[in-house]
């Protein structure tokens, strides 16, 4: 057994996002967006299931708060649904979606608990996609304006703001390998995808900034950290580019305002042009305040002229794997911290980390050893990244509760909380009491 302290002032908490809990999908004004359309595409999501209902949170929210305070978090991850607020889009603001989320916060404020504010978490509105999506400025200009209405609204109320969620999942897996909403499969698209929402966080930065909005702002990109298989150039290369597409074509326009060259090169011999327009790098490059980092995985690559666009193919490991299929390796998070210091030691938060593990309900009880086990190795890295003199500042597992797993509906199950999604009742797993401990405690008490 070891103890890992953590610093006085760590924040910890849990991450969610809105379309994966809430429900209430035709309730409260809110519009259509493009996970209710890609839900219902046959085909497209495991089971054929959506989000109509999800964790039904948009009711159960007061329940959710005393379960959060019940866990002891001192921060809370969640995400607004842009079509509760602006339901087409770009037209009429809906009040109703402004008041739920006022309620909401304010019951978080109650219970002691920070806000930690993502804007976009995937649910575009439809009637944008429409017309283009992130490809079209249009939309652009309609997330600064989004972005502003909610700005206004809560300033004073929230501190922690995040614009995007995961850009690689929205410009990649949603529109070259066509995974995630809407599909598209189509290098250029997801390249004009990828700029398109870098000018918008940019611009919603400026406007942050301008209105003197309280508290720090920054975006949260999910991390692949690979290693060579072997040491070859070729297989060196692979690996570089891997990493680069999920970090450093996001990275580099905000902390360098320019994308990674070799990257580019690679794209232009594809066939595929970054669609810079004057102005764009300045306006990417704003300086932010903080960065969100979600890791779950890490993987060992080598060069493969038939594996995809980026030729880089993930070779198995052998290592032990979640229900979902992802290898268990804390060591990326480690190395990639140190990595991430290329841009300076910024202010970190682990915005997601976490294990599907599908165990059940045994006798009352979820027993989900595996994922209190993988908890530990992390936080145990985390302890380890703490000690060299990296500014990471705090952690939200992934997920409060069970919930919508995108494209693989809910058959997979990455909560603290186990929803039974008939009854909607909420039971905590063993690894919520484990959580609880270390939160109490503020240090991490290692099993063996
Ligand atoms: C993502 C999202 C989360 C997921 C989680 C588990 O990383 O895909 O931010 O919404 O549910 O990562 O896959």
């Amino acid at each position: 057994m070891t103890i890992f302290q953590f610093p006085k002032d760590f924040r910890w908490g849990t991450a969610t996002a809105s379309y994966q809990i809430e429900g209430a999908a035709q309730e409260g004004g809110r519009g259509v967006s493009i996970w209710d359309t890609f839900a219902r595409t046959p085909g497209k999501v495991f089971n054929g299931d959506n989000g109509d209902v999800a964790c039904d949170s948009y009711h159960r929210y007061e329940e959710d708060i005393e379960l959060m305070k019940k866990l002891g978090i001192n921060t809370y991850r969640f995400s607004i649904a842009w079509p509760r607020i602006i339901p087409d889009g770009d037209g009429e603001i809906n009040r109703e979606g402004l008041d739920f989320y006022h309620r909401f916060v304010d019951k978080l404020l109650e219970a002691g608990i920070e806000p930690f504010c993502t804007l976009y978490h995937w649910d575009l509105p439809q009637t944008l996609e429409d017309d283009g999506g992130w490809g079209n400025r249009r939309t652009v200009d309609a997330f600064v304006k989004y972005a502003e209405v909610i700005f206004k609204e809560f300033s004073g109320k929230i501190n922690f703001w995040l614009t995007f969620n995961e850009p690689w999942c929205i410009a990649f897996l949603s529109n070259l390998l066509g995974i995630h909403a809407p599909g598209n499969r189509d290098l250029q698209t997801s390249i004009n995808v990828a700029h398109g929402l870098l000018v918008a966080h940019g611009k919603a930065v400026q406007s942050f900034r301008r209105l003197g909005i309280t508290g720090q702002i920054g975006i949260a990109p999910n991390v692949c950290w690979a290693e060579p298989y072997s040491k070859s150039p070729e297989d060196q290369a692979a690996c570089d580019r891997s990493i680069a597409l999920n970090t450093d074509w996001f990275l580099d326009p905000i902390y360098k305002g320019s994308y990674p060259q070799f990257m580019v090169d690679w794209f232009a011999e594809a066939g595929a042009t970054v669609p810079i327009q004057e102005g764009d790098m300045e306006i990417i490059s704003q300086p932010i305040d903080l960065l969100g980092i979600n890791y779950y995985t890490m993987g060992l690559n080598r060069f493969n002229p038939e594996a995809g666009v980026l030729q880089s193919e993930e070779v198995d490991m052998g290592l032990t794997k979640t229900d979902i299929g992802w290898p268990i390796e804390s060591r990326g998070l480690y190395e990639f911290m140190h990595y991430l210091q290329k841009y300076g030691n910024v202010d970190v938060y682990i915005t997601e980390n976490g294990a599907c593990i599908n165990d059940d309900l045994n006798n009352g009880k979820i027993n989900d050893d595996r994922r209190i086990s993988y908890y530990e190795q992390h936080l145990a890295q985390i302890h380890r990244i703490i000690n060299d003199g990296i500014n990471l500042k705090g952690y939200m597992a992934w997920s409060l509760m069970d919930n919508f797993e995108w494209a693989e509906g809910y058959r997979m199950r990455f909560g603290l909380i186990h929803v039974d999604y008939r009854s909607l009742v909420r039971t905590p797993k063993e690894s919520f009491y484990w959580y609880q401990n270390v939160i109490k405690n503020n240090w991490l008490e290692t099993r063996s």
